[in-house]
């Protein structure tokens, strides 16, 4: 009878010295397919079981020397894995000790850290904030604002226009009608910011180019000692927590009454000083109480609702919050400017 064990044991004792001998992944991998893949040597073996005398010592013996083969040369397989992940871990390994890249911080431009201040400042009040078109027609930015074709007020602003009919909005009032046609009838109480356009002549002061903050606010019974108290609070958030608030009588064709608003000066608290010119105020912005015509020509009933309107010039503010002695500095991305000035709000 064969002795299928020692016939077995003999090739599996050759196929482990070739595993033994074996230096890399790629031999250990050959020696696999060539014994123990689908096509190989043992599964050909196995197919010699149908012609053995005693199938269970054949299929013994043969179970057993795959079986320890396969462990063997799984074995040396892991190792050589192991060996090689150490070896690329080795080679890849990162030095944390090395100083990382110098990135340089971004700084905010003092005009956005204001815009945001005077938003927060607003929204804490329970107003919305609003935005509208920047190029808009003729209507918008002076007709259903009171300004009719030919009315003086609107050499004032010497705007930009684009044609007949549409131009760069010379202030954010603009947007007031935008917003009472969509309320409907409807109380309001809103702030937008956003760009405006003049055709100013550039200087410390002025730019042809400005942001604006409209405030709007529409309800029954609404009085300008409403208008005052909410200045009054925002000046004392944005400047000094003693800053008091005074109307002079003005003119804008959208508001009756209208005021220039000044803010007690917040460098000398109104003694007088080069901030506020000696005077011990500061003006800072236009207001009033909505125009009856205005109302009227968005639907609202004047007799029932009144309302109240502000406008103020975001650059205006962040110069006095900030000391910019110049606004032209806001628009000349120069990082020194906004460097110096990051040194003054650590200060
Ligand atoms: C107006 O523009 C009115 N629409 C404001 C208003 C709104 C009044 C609602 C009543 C009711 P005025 O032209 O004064 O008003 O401009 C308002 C603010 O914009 C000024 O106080 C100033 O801070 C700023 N401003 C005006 N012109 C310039 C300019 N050329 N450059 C920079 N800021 C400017």
């Amino acid at each position: 009878m064969t002795d299928y064990k020692s016939f077995f044991d003999e090739i599996k004792n050759k196929v482990l010295s070739l595993i033994e001998e074996a230096s890399s992944i790629e031999e250990i991998t050959e020696i696999k397919n060539k014994y123990l893949s689908k096509k190989g040597e043992f599964s050909v073996l196995m197919s010699k079981i149908r012609e053995a005398e005693d199938k269970k010592a054949f299929g013994e013996a043969f179970n057993n020397a795959r079986n320890e083969i396969e462990a063997t040369l799984e074995a040396k397989l892991n190792r050589f894995k192991e060996e090689k992940l150490n070896e690329s871990l080795k080679k890849e390994s990162v030095d944390i000790t090395l100083p990382g890249n110098n990135y340089k911080k971004g700084i905010e431009n003092p005009f956005y850290k204001v815009k945001k201040e005077i938003e927060d400042i607003f929204v804490g009040m329970g107003y919305t904030v609003e935005t509208g078109p920047e190029i808009d027609s003729d209507k918008y930015v002076f007709e259903l604002l009171n300004i009719p074709k030919d009315h003086p007020a609107r050499d004032m602003q010497d705007t930009l226009y684009i044609d007949d009919t549409l131009l760069l909005r010379s202030h954010t009032s603009s947007v007031q009608a935008h917003i009472m046609e969509k309320a409907k009838g409807k109380p309001i109480k809103i702030i937008c910011p956003g760009k405006t356009f003049r055709r100013d002549d550039d200087d410390m002061t002025h730019s042809h180019q400005f942001a604006q903050i409209e405030g709007l606010v529409i309800d029954k019974n609404i009085n300008l000692g409403n208008l005052k108290a909410t200045l009054e609070l925002f000046a004392q958030k944005m400047f000094s927590k003693d800053s008091k608030v005074r109307f002079r009588s003005s003119y804008f064709p959208f508001t009756e009454p209208s005021v220039e608003v000044d803010i007690s000066c917040f460098n000398c608290h109104g003694k007088g000083c080069p901030t506020c010119k000696g005077t011990g105020w500061i003006e800072i912005l236009g207001a009033g109480m909505v125009h009856p015509n205005v109302l009227k020509m968005s639907g609202y009933d004047p007799e029932i609702y009144s309302g109240y309107a502000f406008g103020v010039g975001i650059e205006r503010v962040t110069m006095l919050r900030y000391g910019v002695d110049d606004i032209r500095k806001f628009y000349q991305s120069d990082i020194r400017f906004i460097e110096e000035f990051n040194k003054k709000v650590e200060e």
